[in-house]
């Protein structure tokens, strides 16, 4: 008789990779308002989300936070501001955003690469270039699938604010050029980006982002 032989078939299917969408603009915008209504959204139509942030969502990015925003620290060589906040996104990527990716889960982040490009590169005249092959490194080219950008207008935006950390209070024209490196960043590549006028009221801005983020999660309304 011939030994009996085992066929083993898996039936385990590999998890489909997450969402990544980013929120991006400059002080006052919006963002932290605008991922809140998103992940509350997503979740309640039953997706797993990690919400996330940058800089800080990590225990070294804490401290690392801690070092950028607090004035007390005085001014940083623009290369040392740009390596700092490059570290805050390494550690990032590796233990908080590609994991959930990997489980198949939505990630919202309130800011992301873009924000050192237009802060570090256009606003602190650092080369972008340089700045962006650094902060991709740093991410392992991890790129959103899609940007949420809340335009507005910086001297509107701090208004919304009575403090001001280090960043904010780096000058008007800075913060100009902030705005300008953001849009700038949307019109290079506009088939990643959602761009939006952040004078609009709240549920407004909401109903543009649920419906784009819906679309790029396949949900139909
Ligand atoms: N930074 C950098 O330089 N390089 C980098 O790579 C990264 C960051 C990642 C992080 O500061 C600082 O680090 C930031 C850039 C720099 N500095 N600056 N300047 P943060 O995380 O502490 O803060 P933020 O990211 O700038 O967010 P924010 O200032 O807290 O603003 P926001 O999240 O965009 O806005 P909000 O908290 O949702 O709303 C602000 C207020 O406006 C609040 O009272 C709302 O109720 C109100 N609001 C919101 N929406 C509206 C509308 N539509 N109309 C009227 N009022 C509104």
């Amino acid at each position: 008789m011939s030994p009996t032989r085992f066929v083993v078939v898996s039936t385990l299917t590999p998890t489909p990779r997450g969402v990544f969408v980013c929120f991006e603009g400059g002080e006052g915008a919006g963002k932290s308002t605008q991922s809140r209504l998103l992940v509350e959204a997503l979740r309640a139509s039953g997706h797993v989300v990690r919400p996330t942030y940058e800089p800080g969502d990590t225990p070294v990015g804490a401290r690392l936070r801690e070092i950028l925003l607090d004035p007390a620290t005085g001014d940083l060589a623009p290369r040392t501001e740009a390596l700092i906040y490059a570290a805050d996104k390494a550690e990032h990527v590796a233990t908080v955003v590609e994991p959930a990716l990997a489980r198949g889960e939505v990630v919202v982040t309130d800011r992301y690469v873009d924000s050192t490009l237009a802060y570090q590169g256009a606003g602190r005249t650092l080369a972008t270039d340089e700045v962006e092959h650094v902060a991709r490194w740093a991410t392992d080219d991890l790129r959103p699938d899609l940007t949420v950008l809340l335009d507005l207008d910086p001297t509107a935006g701090m208004a919304r604010f009575t403090g001001r950390d280090r960043i904010e209070g780096a000058g008007e024209e800075f913060h100009v050029r902030v705005r300008q490196g953001f849009l700038d960043l949307a019109a290079a590549d506009p088939g990643s980006y959602l761009v939006l006028d952040a004078r609009a009221p709240v549920e407004e801005t909401h109903a543009a982002v649920r419906e784009r983020v819906e679309a790029l999660l396949g949900v139909a309304r």
